[in-house]
C-alpha cells in the first residue's frame, strides 16, 4: 500500500506511522511540526520512504525507522529542522526480532539544521550491509553520519558510505562516526568538514578499524581515533591508521563555489573519487564521471555546456508490487519544459497524486510558506517532472489546472495510542 500527497501537522507523536507491515510506499508527503516524528516506521519490512519532507519534529528525529525490519529505501526526502536526527535507523534488539537492520539504502537525501538535541544528521544504531551515498548533510548541530551499536544487536557492520557532502556547524560532533565495533565499512568520495574548531571529519574508536577502508575523500584536517579526546591531522591519521592515502585536506572555501555545495572551477574534489562503492549519477541525477573522473561529494560537476543527466532510480521491487488500477491523469501545463512523466505499468495513480499534492502546495493552496531554495540549483533542464517536483531542489513544478483538492488538507494519521514498540 501507498500514502502519497499527503501533509501531516501538530500529531503528537508521528506524523506518519507504519509498524508491523511489509511494502509500504510513503511518498511525496509532508510531515511538519509534529512533536515527536514526522515519519516512524517498526517491524515495517521492505519499506520505501521518499520524496518526503520531514521537518520540525519538536522532540526527536524526521525519519525513524525502528526495530528490526530489513531492506528499507530511504531516499531523495528533504529533512529539517528536527530536534535529534535527520534519519534515525535503530535495530533495537530489546524489542525482539534479530536486532538488526540489513541492507538498507540511504540515499540522496538532504538533511539540515538538525541534532540541536544531539543524534546525527543519519544516525545507525545495528544496520548492516547497507548504504549511505548521496546525501547532502549541513549545518548538522550534532554528528553527520553516526554508524554504531547501543540497543542494536551488534555493530553497524559492513556498510558503504559514498559521495556525502557533510558539513558540521560550529557546535556539532564529527561529520563521520564509527564506534560500537562498526567494523568492515567501505567510506569512499566523502565531502567531510567541520566548522567546529574542536571537532573534525572523521572520528573512528579503535574497535572500528577492522575491516575499514577509507580513501578518496576531502576532509578538515581534523580527525580522531579517540572520540575526540585528541585531534590528528591528516597525515598523522594516514601514517597511524593506514588509512586515507589518497584523501586530501580541503575546506569549503577550496571546495565549493560560492553560496552552496556545487564544487568550484578548480576544487580539490574534482575527478579524484574512486569507482569503488560508488553510483553512476549524483544526487541530481547528473551521471558521474562527468568530466575525467568521478567527484567527491554528493554533486558532480557538470565541467561541459550539457553533461548527461538521467533521472533517478525509481522502480523498486515495491513500485512493481503495486498493481490498482489507475484512475484518469490531471492535466498538467507549464513548468519543467522538455521534461517527461515517468510511469510505471499499476503506479500511474500514486504519481498522479504526488503530482497534484506538490503541484497544490506550489501554488500555497496549503498555506504552506515556499520553502526557502536551497544553496545549489540545477544546471541545464532536469529530466524528469516528477523529479523537477521532488521536494529537494526547489525547481519550478508543473501546475496543475483542475482546482483545490481540499479533502486533502491536513489530514491526520493515526500516532501514538496503539501498538508501538520502538524505543523512544
Ligand atoms: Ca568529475
Amino acid at each position: 500500500m501507498g500514502i502519497a500527497g499527503f501533509r501531516i501537522t501538530g500529531a503528537g507523536r508521528a506524523g506518519i506511522r507504519a509498524v508491523s507491515c511489509h511494502h509500504v510506499f510513503l511518498a511525496g508527503n509532508e510531515a511538519v511540526d509534529n512533536f515527536r516524528w514526522g515519519i516512524f516506521t517498526g517491524f515495517c519490512e521492505d519499506l520505501v520512504i521518499e520524496d518526503n519532507e520531514a521537518a520540525g519534529s519538536r522532540d526527536e528525529h524526521g525519519i525513524y525507522v525502528s526495530n528490526s525490519a530489513d531492506r528499507p529505501v530511504i531516499r531523495r526526502n528533504l529533512i529539517h529542522d528536527n530536534a535529534e536526527a535527520g534519519i534515525h535507523m535503530n535495530g533495537d534488539a530489546s524489542q525482539g526480532g534479530d536486532g538488526i537492520i540489513s541492507e538498507a539504502l540511504v540515499e540522496s537525501n538532504v538533511i539540515h539544521d538538525v541534532g540541536r538535541k544531539g543524534a546525527a544528521g543519519i544516525n545507525a544504531d545495528g544496520v548492516q550491509r547497507s548504504a549511505f551515498r548521496n546525501n547532502l548533510i549541513y549545518r548538522a548541530h550534532a554528528t553527520g553520519i553516526a554508524l554504531y551499536r547501543i540497543d542494536g544487536a551488534d555493530g553497524s557492520k559492513d556498510n558503504v558510505v559514498t559521495n556525502n557532502t557533510i558539513v558540521v556547524a560550529n557546535d556539532g560532533r564529527f561529520a563521520l562516526h564509527l564506534r560500537g565495533g562498526s567494523t568492515g565499512v567501505l567510506v569512499r568520495n566523502n565531502i567531510l568538514l567541520n566548522e567546529n574548531p574542536a571537532r573534525g571529519g572523521l572520528d573512528v574508536m579503535p574497535d572500528c578499524f577492522p575491516g575499514l577502508s577509507s580513501d578518496r575523500n576531502a576532509v578538515i584536517d581534523r580527525q580522531s581515533t579517540d572520540d575526540w579526546e585528541t585531534l590528528i591531522d591528516l597525515e598523522t591519521w594516514k601514517n597511524r591508521t593506514g588509512q586515507d592515502r589518497q584523501s586530501v585536506v580541503a575546506t569549503a572555501d577550496t571546495l565549493f563555489a560560492s553560496g552552496g555545495f556545487a564544487l568550484r572551477t578548480g576544487s580539490p574534489a574534482l575527478d579524484v573519487g574512486a569507482k569503488e562503492g560508488t553510483v553512476p549519477v549524483d544526487i541530481l541525477g547528473l551521471r558521474r564521471p562527468a568530466g575525467t573522473g568521478i567527484d567527491l561529494g554528493a554533486l558532480e560537476l557538470c565541467p561541459t555546456p550539457k553533461c548527461d543527466r538521467v533521472a533517478p532510480a525509481r522502480t523498486t521491487a515495491m513500485l512493481a508490487k503495486l498493481t490498482t488500477a489507475p484512475p484518469p491523469a490531471p492535466s498538467h501545463g507549464g513548468g519543467c519544459a522538455g521534461c517527461t512523466v515517468a510511469r510505471s505499468p499499476g503506479n500511474g495513480w500514486l504519481w498522479a497524486l504526488v503530482f497534484v499534492a506538490l503541484a497544490m502546495r506550489r501554488q500555497g493552496d496549503w498555506g504552506v510558506p515556499r520553502r526557502k531554495p536551497l544553496p545549489f540549483q540545477f544546471q541545464g533542464t532536469p529530466p524528469d517532472a516528477s523529479f523537477c517536483c521532488s521536494a529537494h531542489f526547489g525547481h519550478p513544478c508543473p501546475r496543475d489546472r483542475a482546482g483545490r483538492h481540499s479533502g486533502h488538507r491536513s489530514r491526520r494519521a493515526s500516532s501514538g495510542a496503539s501498538v508501538d514498540r520502538a524505543r523512544a
